[in-house]
């Protein structure tokens, strides 16, 4: 691993005087790093292909850009909320007017096929113009007080500077994600972007400037997790951090946060199923599994890597599925005939190549298709898998269990709904699921018992919307919910207000009250 990152950084140091030159957003200036070192950005379908060089960012940088946040924090706070959605729903414009080149910078820096490319570029322009609707709500309510002529009512307040750590995988929807909350309940924000796919959320955030989003309010440092992520997860004047990305790193987040009592907001793997049921419409059951295994290339925490199938029509759902997954183009995701893009980078590859291999030779389950790297040919500079089925796969085998992010799906058959609940259930995450069934009842069981935070019925377990709360249970998070309403509250505080205009001392749960 450390092998693939030390090429990368040689790579990038011999990069073409010619190569696009992007820079980090501190304050209001586009500047380079401390250091004055740079890392380039690849195409994964052909890492010839140069998106551009960015700032390699240090603990400095960080230093800077947590400065200048702090800087703008009151006067940004003080801005009346329907003031700050103004500037949103300009930022909302400016990104709808630019959607086809974010579309193509993104599909070129990530990998994932234009079609999807634009969806994501289009769930960050939904969740601008959902989210900054809020300007004008932010609700919080009023209560009776208990004592006599006394008012009580209850408001949300900023937290402070946040830093926002996204990760590759939706390189412009998941940095909105956090962003746009994040202002329109007037905190001040660093992100750090996942060092893949670093123009996108640079898009993102050329864009808030265009809007007008005054100096210093939005920060963005590039570079790698472990300088830049760790120095602004340990700054101590960041008082929130709201990451997305693996487990494991998640862990050692929240461990640092604990300890200096920050906030934390943690959306991590998803080991996702989808039951089909013996009486589900199985042309329907296919097409859907085989968008929730592969769209994205397996790359979505909310993948559909198992498909749990009924034992009655086992033998012909696989059949169908492989059949139609053996059809899948995979390619470079600029080509309009691409239907599964490459894998983001080496590490990524090795690690599912890794899986492939535990699913063969430790698991021993059937490999119904794929399971092969593409090296040669249009593949030879690209990072490309096969998309591979296993089936016959036992619920605890560990491609059953462990998060592959990847093209890579396991079949597993049972004989019962609560047999399949029990089985979906059964990982240590919780984020989505999903039923086919035509049976009103069995569908609302299976909506009752499954322990996810999403669960879809007559779909696959991705496509979730912007207005409704996304996250899951279990090691999936820590409770919270991106997305929706729900995200206010992370963004924000409640604070409790009294008001007494009796003119004496009234004391609460001490004076009597005379009825
Ligand atoms: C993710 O899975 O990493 O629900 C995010 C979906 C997208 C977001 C996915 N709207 O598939």
């Amino acid at each position: 691993m450390a092998k693939a990152k030390e090429a990368k950084e040689k790579k990038s140091k011999s990069a073409k005087s010619s190569t696009k030159t992007y820079h980090n957003f501190i304050g209001g200036e586009w500047v380079k790093s401390s250091s004055g070192e740079w890392f380039t950005n690849e195409n994964p379908a052909d890492t010839t292909d140069i998106v551009g060089r960015f700032p390699l960012s240090n603990k400095e940088d960080v230093d800077l850009a947590v400065a200048a946040a702090k800087d703008a924090a009151t006067k940004w706070r003080r801005t009346p909320a329907p003031r700050r959605a103004e500037l949103l729903f300009r930022l909302g414009e400016i990104l709808r007017e630019n959607k086809d080149r974010y579309t193509r910078d993104m599909t070129r820096e990530m990998g994932k096929v234009l079609k999807e490319a634009g969806g994501d570029v289009q769930e960050a322009i939904d969740c601008t113009y959902y989210t900054a609707g809020e300007g004008r709500r932010l609700h919080g309510f009023t209560t009776p007080a208990e004592m006599p002529d006394k008012f009580a009512m209850c408001v949300r307040q900023p937290v402070g500077l946040c830093g926002l750590i996204t990760p590759f995988n939706f390189p412009m929807a998941i940095p909105s994600w956090k962003l746009i909350p994040a202002l329109v309940c007037g905190n001040t924000v660093v992100i750090k972007s996942g060092e893949d796919v670093p123009l996108s959320a640079l898009n993102l955030v050329k864009a808030c400037e265009e809007a007008g989003i005054p100096k210093g309010v939005v920060n963005l440092i590039n570079g790698h997790g472990a300088d830049v992520g760790s120095a602004l997860v340990e700054h101590e004047d960041v008082r929130l951090i709201s990451f997305t990305g693996s487990t494991n790193t998640g862990r050692i987040i929240a461990e640092q946060c604990a300890r200096d009592n920050k906030l934390v907001s943690l959306e991590m793997g998803g080991k996702n199923a989808i039951i089909i049921m013996d009486d589900a419409d199985l042309d329907n059951a296919v097409e859907g599994s085989v968008w929730g295994a592969f769209g994205t290339s397996g790359q979505r925490c909310t993948a559909s890597s198992r498909l749990v199938v009924h034992k009655k029509v086992y033998k012909k759902f696989v059949e169908k599925f492989v059949e139609r997954v053996k059809k899948l183009r995979v390619g470079n995701g600029l080509d309009a005939k691409t239907d599964v893009g490459p894998v983001i980078n080496e590490d990524a590859m090795q690690k599912i190549l890794g899986y492939i291999e535990i699913g063969m030779n430790v698991d021993k389950a059937t490999l119904a298709c794929g399971g092969n790297a593409l090296t040669k040919g249009e593949y030879k500079n690209g990072y490309f898998i096969e998309p591979t089925v296993f089936s016959d796969v036992a619920p605890n085998h560990r491609i059953g269990q462990e998060e592959i992010f990847g093209p890579v799906t396991s079949i597993i058959p049972f004989n019962t709904l609560d047999e399949a609940i029990d089985i979906v259930n059964g990982v240590k995450y919780g984020l989505s699921s999903a039923i086919y069934t035509q049976d009103v009842n069995q569908s609302f069981y299976a909506m009752q018992e499954l322990y996810t935070g999403i669960c879809y019925v007559n779909s696959a377990t991705i496509g979730a919307e912007v207005h409704l709360p996304f996250g899951g249970t279990k090691g999936t998070g820590n409770g919270h919910r991106e997305a929706g309403t729900q995200v206010l509250d992370i963004f924000s505080e409640w604070k409790s207000l009294y008001i007494d205009y009796s003119g004496k001392l009234q004391k609460a749960q001490i004076d009597e009250f005379e009825i």
